[in-house]
């Protein structure tokens, strides 16, 4: 076997430093320039001469024990897979760097922040939580966004989601939510997804998820893709300087692209189509080198901003807004590699909460304490041993030195003669020393007060920024909330529950209350929950919290589908793809069979998706280039009339050409159906760039305010 075991997107197979490379008895070498094996050995290095067939007596008899390289490559394969995670079993991982704007050393000596332009390598995994390893990546869901930076001093982990605040507040109650919101223990189902009892049961009995609850029904827990969605570290964190001085710290990563999410009716069929839909968008975009990029935004601030703020800035159910705290923008994130292998490294990297470099510290948030303990434990679990930070992924990029030892696959082993310390040997045999002046050093923090178990009351009010949130929606994002705790709630089949969140909602917003109610056939308005503390009505909108508010103003990143027949416009398309890669826009071919089309100028156009494989959900806009002939052919197929009513539904921009009409009324529009908003522009009538021009509103949101419900 070659041995591609560097795990580290090398793209190349390696050998082991110590593997000699020897001549075959009789001379050849059996190897490539790059020093891989030519052959199929075994794990020993025995070369096999048939893969085939399993050794047997006689041409019909039994299998024979002596079969050394079947044993060997079943028990092999047997030991295939490790425990997946806990939660965040689904992800897919890049490789990139961090690159710091300008040096930081007032507030951090962490080393990423130490000088202009410095560049980190990181290597950062996307993730659902609920859903298991194989489940689909559309599911409604908070998004994890880890992120690993190897630098000069250390790995620091910085383990993050794509929502701000979280489910609960105190570590002690995790299992619980995790339990909750994964398969029910009796039937195993639902798989990666919420809309069930067990969730809104425990929901509905902690107020304090109210205002994460807001975020996960929003668009934000449907994202388009990991490359349109924010990252935030959720906790308050500390960054501490060369002198010592503290600076409380919440880390935000802004996505270069926008934001941008999908509807849920959209996410339902996504999932059906291409389940991977998330991490092959990335997986395409970097192996296209259209490299996505992050900006990494810091609020800062001192105990004076703490102890004013009206929340505890220790409580992970709260953000600080950012139109009362700016985020400052600090470097860049920048994903340029894809994994090469993705076991050794999407699935063997061990990200844990308390990989810290020099400057950067924890807060005593009581959530980020408990992580402090789980992920190296989840780790061990795992990986299976002490040993996995020596998984080329997941060790440091600079130098290290301990006295660790052994233990299960024990790779990178003590050379010295010495294990321990102190020691009395001297120079290289004695081994590595503390560095009482550059070691990690914990911010000195006066700690004091009675051991109790007790939530502090600075943590007691829970609806307020829930409401906040809500009233910085636009009234699109505000209709989804409604929807997705109506679609939710109604997925469960004790009344009670659906009674107990409406009490709760009546906390955040009435209106809210009254809409899920209505939506759910409540006959009758339940008591709102009494609140630990009452909520507050005062808080200002927060427009930072709305993806449409801020859209990003370009159509750069997005994918057009192009339903094509024969006798298609050539023109057209070439005006299209011109328009499209101008404004860094992709196109792709949908066609009535994936071998092309015979375009109107007689050229060969090659496709890419056949229709009954690319529904218009694929897409962040399509068009329609069909002949007459074409289109009434593509009329007859429930596909291709899907492909635009789904469109429609999804509101999304629509460029066509005349040809086009017959499929249009087969799909119960208009011949022309210019007339009927703006969203759909007649490519006869407009050139593409305008089409792509109103592209870049990403949605045509107005069709979906003319529907009443
Ligand atoms: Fe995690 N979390 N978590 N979590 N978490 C894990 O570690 C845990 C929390 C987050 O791509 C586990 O390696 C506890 C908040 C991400 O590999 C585990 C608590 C946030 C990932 C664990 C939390 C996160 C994890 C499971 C409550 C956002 C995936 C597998 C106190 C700030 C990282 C593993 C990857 C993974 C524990 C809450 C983010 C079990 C106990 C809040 C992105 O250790």
């Amino acid at each position: 076997m070659t041995a591609n075991g560097n795990g580290d997107g090398d793209r190349q197979h390696v050998r082991y430093a110590d593997q000699q490379v020897f001549r075959a008895p009789g001379g050849e070498t059996h190897q490539r320039s790059d020093g891989s094996e030519t052959r199929l050995t075994t794990q020993q290095g025995v070369p096999v001469s048939d893969d085939q067939n399993t050794l047997r007596a006689g041409d019909r008899g039994p299998s024979l024990l002596e079969d050394f390289h079947f044993r060997e490559k079943i028990t092999h394969f047997d030991h295939e897979r490790i425990p997946e995670r806990v939660v965040h079993a689904r992800g897919f991982g890049a490789h990139g760097y961090f690159e710091n704007y300008a040096p930081l050393t007032d507030i951090t000596r962490a080393d990423p922040f130490s000088e202009a332009g410095l560049r980190t390598p990181v290597f950062v995994r996307f993730s659902t939580v609920a859903g298991n390893k194989g489940s689909g990546d559309l599911a409604r869901d908070v998004r994890g966004f880890a992120t690993k930076f190897y630098t000069r001093e250390g790995n620091w982990d910085l383990v993050g989601n794509n929502i701000p605040v979280f489910f609960i507040q105190d570590a002690m109650k995790f299992p619980d939510v995790v339990h909750a919101a994964k398969q029910e223990p009796d039937r195993g189902f639902p798989q990666a997804q919420t809309a069930h009892d067990n969730f809104w049961d425990f929901a509905s009995l902690m107020p304090e998820s109210a205002h994460m609850l807001m975020w996960i029904m929003s668009d934000r827990a449907i994202p388009r893709s990991f490359r349109f969605m924010e990252g935030f570290g959720v906790h308050t964190f500390r960054l501490v300087n060369e002198a010592g001085r503290g600076t409380y710290v919440k880390f935000h990563w802004k996505p270069r692209q926008g934001l941008q999410s999908v509807l849920w009716n959209e996410a339902v069929k996504i999932n059906g189509a291409d389940p991977d839909f998330h991490r092959r968008d990335l997986w395409d975009a970097i192996t296209q080198g259209a490299y996505p990029e992050w900006e990494l935004g810091l609020q800062l601030f001192d105990d004076d901003f703490a102890d004013r703020f009206e929340f505890d800035v220790l409580d992970p159910t709260k953000i600080i807004p950012e139109e009362v705290l700016p985020v400052r923008p600090v470097g860049r994130l920048v994903l340029d590699r894809v994994v090469s292998n993705f076991f050794a490294e999407t699935e063997q990297v061990a990200f844990c909460t308390q990989n810290v470099v020099p400057g950067i510290d924890f807060t005593n948030d009581p959530l980020l304490q408990g992580r402090n303990f789980s992920y190296l434990d989840t780790q061990l679990k795992r990986l299976g041993g002490p040993n996995f930070a020596q998984l080329p992924v997941n060790a440091p990029k600079c130098p290290f030195a301990h006295f660790q030892q052994d233990g299960h696959m024990a790779m990178v082993n003590p050379v010295t003669r010495a294990n321990y310390e102190p020691n009395s040997w001297q120079g290289a045999e004695g081994g590595p020393r503390e560095d009482p002046d550059r070691g990690y050093r914990s911010y000195p923090e006066e700690v004091a007060g009675p051991k109790r178990r007790l939530r502090a009351d600075s943590f007691a009010d829970h609806y307020s920024q829930a409401r906040q949130f809500w009233i910085s929606q636009t009234d699109i994002e505000r209709r989804h909330i409604a929807e997705s705790f109506t679609f939710e709630l109604s997925k469960c089949e004790r009344a009670e529950i659906r009674i107990r969140m409406v009490a709760g909602l009546r906390n955040v917003d009435e209106e809210l209350a009254a809409t899920v109610a209505e939506g759910l056939g409540l006959l009758e308005m339940p008591e709102a929950t009494e609140p630990a503390r009452a909520p507050r009505a005062d808080l200002p909108s927060s427009p930072a919290l709305s993806i449409i508010e801020r859209g990003p103003g370009s159509f750069a990143g997005r994918k057009i589908g192009v339903l094509i027949t024969n006798g298609a416009d050539a023109e057209a398309l070439a005006a299209l793809r011109a328009a499209a890669a101008a404004e860094q826009a992709t196109v792709e071919i949908v066609a009535p069979a994936v071998g092309g089309v015979d375009a109107s100028d007689g050229t060969r156009v090659r496709a890419k998706q056949q229709i009954d494989g690319a529904p218009s959900v694929l897409y962040d806009a399509v068009v329609i280039l069909a002949s007459p002939g074409g289109a009434r052919a593509l009329s007859a197929r429930p596909a291709a009339r899907d492909f635009v009513t789904d469109a429609v539904a999804h509101c999304k921009f629509i460029g066509y050409t005349s040809g086009a009409s017959v499929l249009f009324e087969a799909a119960g529009l208009p011949a022309d159906p210019s007339d009927l908003d703006e969203g759909f522009v007649s490519l006869n009538d407009y050139p593409p760039a305008e089409f792509i021009a109103r592209c870049r509103q990403l949605r045509h949101w107005d069709r979906q305010r003319a529907v009443v419900v």
